[in-house]
């Protein structure tokens, strides 16, 4: 019993150790398409917010409908935009923003588990180097336009 109660007073005073702001997400949704089928892929956006007075980087995350999760950006690659995974992660300085949208910074979801069809929820574990991982559970998938440029090597062009 003394260990215990111990143990959480040391808890307790980790926790009041915390910075004073939080990491925060809002607006998240997931895309539902052609594309978000069993074995395909899809994208998760949203806007991060980091009210801590550190800087905080976005290194991936988890979801149990995706095999494989990455922090993706758009960059010019051979003459043309296609997305690739950000080496170390989307660093969002203290105080500061960082907005996932359509053909832009998003998370990644490959290797799909099974069909994501909208109005699918779905629970998002959204991990960062320098603040606590945060889990929604309910991230609501819908159609959009955009956000299927191609990955990689792949020959595909989505152009619009
Ligand atoms: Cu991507």
């Amino acid at each position: 019993m003394k260990k215990i109660a111990v143990l959480l007073a040391s808890v307790l005073l980790l926790a009041g150790c915390a910075p004073a702001g939080q990491v925060e997400i809002s607006d998240a949704w997931v895309k539902s398409g052609e594309m978000s089928v069993e074995g395909g892929m899809t994208a998760v956006y949203g806007t991060i917010t980091n009210n801590t007075d550190k800087e905080v980087t976005f290194v991936g995350g988890e979801t149990a409908i995706a095999g494989l999760v990455e922090v993706h950006e758009m960059a010019m690659i051979d003459g043309e935009m296609k997305m690739q995974r950000i080496e170390g992660g989307l660093v969002i300085p203290a105080g500061e923003s960082a907005v996932l949208e359509p053909g832009g910074n998003h998370l990644m979801l490959m290797q799909l588990t099974g069909d994501l069809m909208a109005g699918d929820m779905i629970s998002v574990k959204f991990d960062f180097e320098g603040a606590d991982s945060i889990t929604l559970d309910s991230v609501m998938a819908k159609p959009a336009e955009g956000g299927d440029e191609s990955y990689h090597e792949t020959e595909m062009d989505m152009s619009n």
